[in-house]
Parts: C-alpha cells; structure tokens; sequence
C-alpha cells in the first residue's frame, strides 16, 4: 500500500512511523509512506500557506491552491487510477473512525491523507478535491496530524504480512463488535493476585469459552451499545439480554 500524506509538519511522523511494526512494514515493502509539506507547493517569495477567513473571524485557513497541487502532482504519476484514489480529509466534521472504517481502507492500493491546520482548509478542497472526510472522535485537536496517525495505525497492521505470526487481527476488539478479555502473563501470583485457574488448566476448550464470557461481559459493562450490533449466537444473545433486563 502507498499512502502519501500532506502536512505543514512532516517532523511529527518520525517517530510514530519508526515504531517496530511499522517499520518492519515499510522494510519488507507492505506499505510506502511519502510525506509531502504543504509548503512546498507554494510559489510565492514566503511559502505562504494560509490566509484570513473571508467574513472575517480569528484564525487563518489553508489555502486550496498548494494543497490541489500536491494533490494533483502525485495524481499525475498515475494513470487510470488516480480517478478513483481516495483522498482523504483529516476534520472534526467527518465521519467517525472506526474499525470497519480501518478495514475498508486497508482495501485500497494508495491513500492520500491531508492534514490541516489553524481553523482548517478552505471549503474548496473539502467540495472538490477530497473524496472522504475522517474525524478520529469528537474532541478538538490543534490540526489533523495524530488523526492522521492514527488512521495509518489502524489501516497499516491490517495488510496481509504486517502482523507477523505473533497476533492476528482478526483477535482485536471491535473486530468481533466485542471489548478483548482480560490478558495475564507471568508470575501466576502476584502481591497475592492470582492468574485465573481456568488459563492455567490447558484446557484449550475451556480458555475459549472463559474468554468469550469475559469479552461478553466486558462489553456488557462497558459499552453495552456495542452488544447490540455484535455477533452473538442465539444462547449468547438470550444471556446478554436477560443480564441487560436484570440491570
Ligand atoms: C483537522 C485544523 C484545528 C479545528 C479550530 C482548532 C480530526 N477528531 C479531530 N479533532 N480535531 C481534528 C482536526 C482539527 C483540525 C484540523 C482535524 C485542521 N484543526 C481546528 C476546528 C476548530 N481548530 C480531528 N480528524
């Protein structure tokens, strides 16, 4: 997968994207990332970026002609395909992140991302350049870099290859519509908390069914709205709706 990404500040994905797993992605060729500034799209003598909101009020917006001609540059390397590639637009105003949403990106061959800043892009780019619009939840950020981050993440360690043998996936939360259950490792006591007897049993059967209970219960407690579109057979559901009648 390429995913090209515009931002006024590149620096801020060194480090996240030099974590082990991404790394290891981007050495074994599964992904390819090209940071583009912003900036460098610009022809004036300042490289300016931005300028005041038509009508007045704080702050300053993006303009839309460096961010169409980054855009369009790594269109033009493409053929046919540029007509359909997903663009990307990082805003509190788009749709809300999730994991269906990380799977159905992980489908594509390339990405562009952009990333505003200071009260956001011109609508122009928002009407006539971006093909999506992505919000990673409803609080404030100062620009749409970690939201970028974030997306890259999730979409990233669901390329076939990504996650080596160690972990798969398909085990997350959120990807059965369940919370993950509780985890233990060594030493089995611990200041006198013991590790469940049923995980130290080896009775693979048994682990499963432990796990599927907690998982259920952990969402059931936690985020009881996520229950409803999860996938329960019949005897889960008839549990899950007879503890939620006795909350
Ligand atoms: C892009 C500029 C800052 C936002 C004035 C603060 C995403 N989930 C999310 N929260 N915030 C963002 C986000 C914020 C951004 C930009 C994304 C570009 N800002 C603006 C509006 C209020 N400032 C986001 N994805």
């Amino acid at each position: 997968m390429r995913i090209d990404i515009l931002t006024l500040f590149p620096q801020m994905f060194q480090s996240p994207f030099s974590a082990s797993i991404f790394q290891r992605a981007v050495d074994q060729k599964l992904v390819e990332v090209n940071l583009h500034n912003i900036r460098d799209y610009t022809h004036n003598k300042h490289h300016v970026v931005d300028d005041y909101a038509y009508g007045g009020g704080a702050g300053m917006i993006l303009k839309p002609e460096p961010i169409f001609e980054a855009v369009e540059s790594i269109k033009s390397e493409m053929k046919e395909e540029a007509a359909v590639l997903p663009v990307i637009l990082l805003t509190p105003q788009g749709r809300l992140f999730s994991q269906s949403i990380a799977q159905e990106l992980s489908r594509n061959k390339h990405l562009v991302l952009i990333c505003g800043r200071y009260e956001g892009v011109d609508e122009r780019v928002r009407e006539h350049l971006a093909t999506d619009e992505i919000s990673i939840g409803d609080y404030v950020l100062g620009g749409g870099e970690l939201a970028a981050m974030v997306v890259v993440d999730a979409v990233v360690r669901l390329l076939p290859g990504v996650l080596g043998s160690e972990a798969s996936p398909l085990d997350d939360s959120h990807v059965s519509g369940l919370l993950e259950y509780p985890q233990y490792t060594r030493p089995p006591v611990f200041r006198g908390w013991s590790v469940p007897e049923v995980l130290l049993s080896g009775n693979h059967a048994q682990i499963a069914k432990w796990r599927r209970e907690q998982a259920i219960l952990r969402t059931l407690k936690r985020r009881p709205e996520l229950l409803d579109r999860a996938d329960l057979c019949v005897e889960e559901r008839q549990v899950v709706d007879g503890l939620k009648a006795s909350l």
